[in-house]
Formats: C-alpha cells, structure tokens, sequence
C-alpha cells in the first residue's frame, strides 16, 4: 500500500484537483475517548483556522498536530481539540485536510462539526472522502473498493483479502492484461496501417499465443470468485433434516449460545433462523430449519417450503440423522434424494444423538461423522469438515489473491468474452478493424476494473455503499 501509494504520489503530485472542503464525524457515533472530524478541500487549513483559538494553522507545516479549543461564532468553547493537518497531496484524500480530534460525546462531536459547518463547508456524502482520493489519483478504484471491504469484514479470511486488494495487486493483474492486450492491438493495427501493401499479419501465431494466454489468465483469475465470494459474504450454510433431528440443537452448540428454541416436541423449528458464525478465520452464515415432513399444518408447510428454499440456495447442505430411530425406507431414500439435488453443492451427512445412539448399527448409510451435540462429541470435526467441504475443490490459501466482487468478475468475463471473439476473428482470417473492435472493447471492461474508465452509475454504486466519514 505504502510503495504504491508513494508511486502514485509521485505521478499525481501535479494533478490534485481541490475541490470544495466537506466535513463528516470520521468516527462511529458513541460515547468514546475521542473522535475525530475530517475536513477536506481546497483551504481546509485556513477555514479550519477560522473557528481555531491557538496557532495560526494556516501558518503550520503538513503532518503536525496543534493543541487548540474550536470556538463557534459567539466566541464560546465548543471543545478542547487536537488538529492534525495534511497539506496537499499528502493526505489521504489528496487534498488539504485537517483531522480534527475532539472529545469523544457524541453531542460535542456533533457540536464540533456544526461549527466546521457553519463555515461554509458541506457535509460529506458517505464515501465522499475515499471518492475524492480516487480522483485525485491517490488509489485505483479497485483499491477503493476494498476500503468499503475492510471496514466490513467479518472474518479474519475476508479482512486478508481485502488487504491483498488494497495492495493493488488487483490492479497489477489487470494493468497486465492491458499491457497484454495494447501489445495484441498493436500487432493488429501494424498490419492496418500496412494494409494496403498487402500485408499479411506480421506474426499471426504469435498473436493467437498472446491471446490464448490472456484468455487463460483471465480464466485463473475468474476461478478465484466462488472462494472469494465464500470468504467475503460467508459459507451459507444450511440445516436440514426430520423433525426433532437436532439441527436447532446443533445450531446453539456451534454458536455457543441458546439461539433456537430446542424441545423435545418434533415440529418446533417453524421458520429458518439465520446465524452469522466463525470458524477458523472464515465466516458461514449457519441457517436452521424446520424439520421436513408431510403436514396439513399451514404455518409448519410454509416451515417446511422455506427449509426447501434455504437448501436450494445454500453453499453448504448439513443433512442430520437422528441416531436412537431406526433408519425408515422413507427416510433413507429422502437422504439420497437430498443428496442427488445437493449437485455440485457441498454435502455432509452427520448421524446425532450418538449418546443414544441404537445399538445396531445401520448399513446401509454411510455418515460423514457421528455426533453429540448434548455430550460435545466429535464437534470440533464436525467443524473442521464444514471448512474442508465448503473449501473443497477451491482455489484457496490465504496468500493468493482473490476475486471478491462481482463488478469485478462481470467486467473479467466480458473482457474475456472480447478476447475469445477476437481469437475467432482471427481463426476465421477476419480483417484487423473487427479484431481491433474486440481488443478494444476488452480493454475498456478491464478499465472498469481500476477506474481508467468510469461512469456516473459505477461510481455511484461503489461509494454509497461507504459509512458516512470514510
Ligand atoms: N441425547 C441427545 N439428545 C439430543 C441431542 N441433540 C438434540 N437432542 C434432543 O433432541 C430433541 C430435539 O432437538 P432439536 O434440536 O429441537 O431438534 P430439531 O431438529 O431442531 O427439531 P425441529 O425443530 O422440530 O425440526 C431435544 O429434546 C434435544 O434435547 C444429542 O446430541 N443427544
Ligand atoms: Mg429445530
């Protein structure tokens, strides 16, 4: 992040643009030690300065802080402060910025950034700061979004990915795929500009390499956005089984507390109960349901579609077998159904109640593993096979880098999609104007990935999706 950002710096130190000064409460509201208040924009300093009693900020070097109270218009103390200053571009944001640090109240806050307000500075929009770093060249859109990511990972997995984008190594990726198809377009538009002495292209199959590859990298690329989308919203990850099977049971012993009612009375369970829950570093969102039977009961059948739904959806399908009942046909053939439909979804199948368990031993069913959720038995393998399972098959170790935002995958598949076109222009012996015509149009989807091209819409969508302050 440093070097990049030192890199950018470098480039961008001509091109800030100071756009008016915003202001937001940086911090989350609460009661606090301390909070702070991000001032941004053109004069930031000096405006600050104006409701500032100590130093003449305007006066004082970037990267200092000053001791102060902020005074409103009357002249009455809103609070004791710290300003920190950032002159521009060496700020987050790029512009001049001033950190205010004041008492952690939320009414003084509030009082505090009143008073910055009252300036004649805006109020920030959510994400307006990180925006504004985007533009001014400080990061790649890419690297924003992963702002957003961080501040919202859940788990210790999603948290290292949003590092690795934050890096830039994202953007590294996908700067290279530019660089290798401006090079594909180059080979293609010497022969345009030759065209008219005939010539053919200067290498044909060293362009089809060149594109092949690339098709191939974007592929590797793509097959990282299933682990990445697990690691970034969780595994969801679904109960299913008979009535009084033990899933709300198993529920409350994974997450360590009482979150579903359990009794003794099949049928208890009537709607699904969502729980977020770690596991070693990575996040599922475990899903209890009503156990599945036939029922004339209008509120338990609506249970009962909903469990259906939850499986359909799931990324994870937990189908338990109560172990004291004798295993019926019905229910034998109910698993191996489940089973079937599960497709390429992960299954696992668990036999509970092992402390009373039936003597005999069925056969004719294989279980995953045998459990107790009462005794505690054979639950920490349980979980260990829920990551292995979901993780199964997966691109995963928690150095590569991932894709884990479906903007991102979208704008990978249709420049994939360009390139595939072109290497059948090429195939079919088509002119270079219709290759030219696809590299192009994969250079702009990979240039939606870093931000060299944007729109209104995409911008939009990405930073409102920021807290207010970032
Ligand atoms: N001995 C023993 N009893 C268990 C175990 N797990 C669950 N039970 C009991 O089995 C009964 C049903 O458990 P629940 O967790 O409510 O079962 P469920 O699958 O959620 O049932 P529904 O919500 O009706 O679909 C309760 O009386 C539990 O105490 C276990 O590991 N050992
Ligand atoms: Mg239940």
């Amino acid at each position: 992040m440093k070097n990049q950002a030192l890199k950018n710096n470098e480039q961008q130190t001509l091109s800030i643009t100071e756009r008016e000064p915003i202001a937001a409460i940086a911090t989350p509201v609460g009661e606090g030690g301390i909070a702070v208040i991000r001032v941004s924009g053109e004069d930031a300093i000096a405006t600050v300065d104006k409701a500032f009693s100590g130093k003449d900020l305007s006066q004082q070097d970037s990267h200092t802080v000053h001791f102060g109270n902020i005074v409103d218009n009357e002249g009455q103390v809103v609070d004791e402060v710290l300003a920190t200053l950032f002159r521009s571009p060496k700020s987050y944001t790029g512009e001049e910025t001033v950190e205010i640090s004041c008492h952690g109240g939320v009414l003084v806050t509030q009082a505090v950034l009143e008073t910055v307000l009252s300036l004649g500075v805006r109020s920030a929009e959510p994400g307006e700061f990180t925006q504004r770093a985007f533009l001014n060249g400080k990061m790649e859109l890419s690297q924003a979004e992963a702002v957003a990511d961080l501040i919202h990972a859940k788990s210790k997995k999603a948290l290292d990915a949003a590092h690795q984008q934050l890096e830039g190594r994202l953007g590294e990726h996908i700067k290279e795929f530019r660089q290798q198809i401006i090079d594909a377009t180059a080979m293609v538009e010497l022969e345009l500009d030759f065209v008219e002495e005939d010539v053919e292209f200067a290498d044909k199959e060293q362009l089809q390499e060149l594109l092949k590859e690339l098709d191939e990298e974007i592929d590797e690329l793509l097959a990282t956005y299933e682990t990445g989308r697990l690691v970034k919203h969780g595994v969801r990850t679904v109960f299913i089984g008979l009535p009084n099977a033990g899933k709300s049971t198993l529920l409350n012993t994974l997450v360590g507390k009482d979150r579903a009612i359990v009794t003794e009375i099949a049928g208890t369970t009537r709607d699904t109960i969502d729980v977020d829950w770690s596991y070693d570093g990575l996040r599922f969102k475990l899903t209890d349901t009503a156990g599945l039977r036939e029922t004339t009961d209008v509120v338990e059948a609506e249970g009962v579609k909903r469990s259906q739904q939850a499986f359909e959806k799931a990324d994870l399908a937990v189908y338990l077998k109560d172990l004291s009942r004798e295993l019926t046909a019905e229910e034998r053939q109910d698993i191996a159904e489940f089973q079937k439909n599960a497709g390429d979804t992960p299954f696992i199948l668990i036999g509970t109640k092992k402390d009373i368990a039936k003597e005999i031993e069925d056969e004719r069913i294989r279980y995953d593993l045998k459990i107790s959720a009462i005794e505690g038995e054979a639950i920490d393998d349980l979980k260990k096979l829920m990551k292995q399972r979901a993780l199964e098959n997966k691109h995963y170790d928690s150095s590569s880098l991932l894709v884990t935002s479906s903007r991102h995958r979208d704008a990978l598949e249709k420049a994939q999609q360009d390139v595939k076109s072109a290497l059948q222009a090429l195939d079919r012996g088509m002119t270079g104007d219709f290759l030219s015509i696809d590299l192009r149009s994969a250079l702009k989807q990979l240039g939606t990935i870093t931000g060299e091209i944007t729109t209104e819409d995409i911008l939009d969508s990405i930073f409102s999706r920021f807290c207010i302050g970032k």
